[in-house]
């Protein structure tokens, strides 16, 4: 039954794509990065609990327990970064926290990827995003 709903769903999205003249189709994983496809020659397939994507850049295989969203989009930016990874270093520690203020106080953006560090994925890159992130250091979900 999940498969044929999955099977849909794919069908349904293409359509839409086709319709839409989308250039990307992205996937947010569960762990906050973003995988980034792009549609030219795309072909979706769906076995095992893996999408594979195949396009004209290759071949992009994700399971789908680490799916959390999937969309298509015409901006190519937020390839793999790490939501709440401020510093860039894979994990997301209170040292992501305490980088995301010195941000905020400073202004200074050296190591600081901006994107991650919009943790609330709103707007821009406020003190929200520290409510956000240290939310997240507690309880373990976004
Ligand atoms: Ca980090
Ligand atoms: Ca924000």
């Amino acid at each position: 039954m999940k498969k044929t709903i999955i099977t849909m769903l794919i069908a349904l999205v293409a359509i839409v794509a086709s319709a839409e003249t989308y250039n990307y189709l992205k996937f947010t994983k569960t762990n906050g990065s973003t995988v980034t496809c792009s549609v030219e020659g795309i072909k979706v397939t769906y076995d095992n609990n893996n999408i594979t994507v195949t396009n004209n850049e290759g071949t992009t295989t994700i399971a789908l327990a680490e799916v959390q969203d999937m969309y298509f989009s015409n901006e190519a930016g937020g390839s793999d970064f790490m939501r709440g990874d401020v510093n860039g270093d894979g994990y997301v520690t209170i040292a992501d926290a305490t980088k995301l203020i010195n941000y905020l106080m400073s202004g200074d953006t050296t190591d600081v990827n901006l994107d991650a560090a919009n943790c609330d994925q709103e707007g821009s890159v406020t003190i929200a995003d520290v409510t956000s992130l240290i939310n997240y250091l507690m309880n373990g979900t976004w």
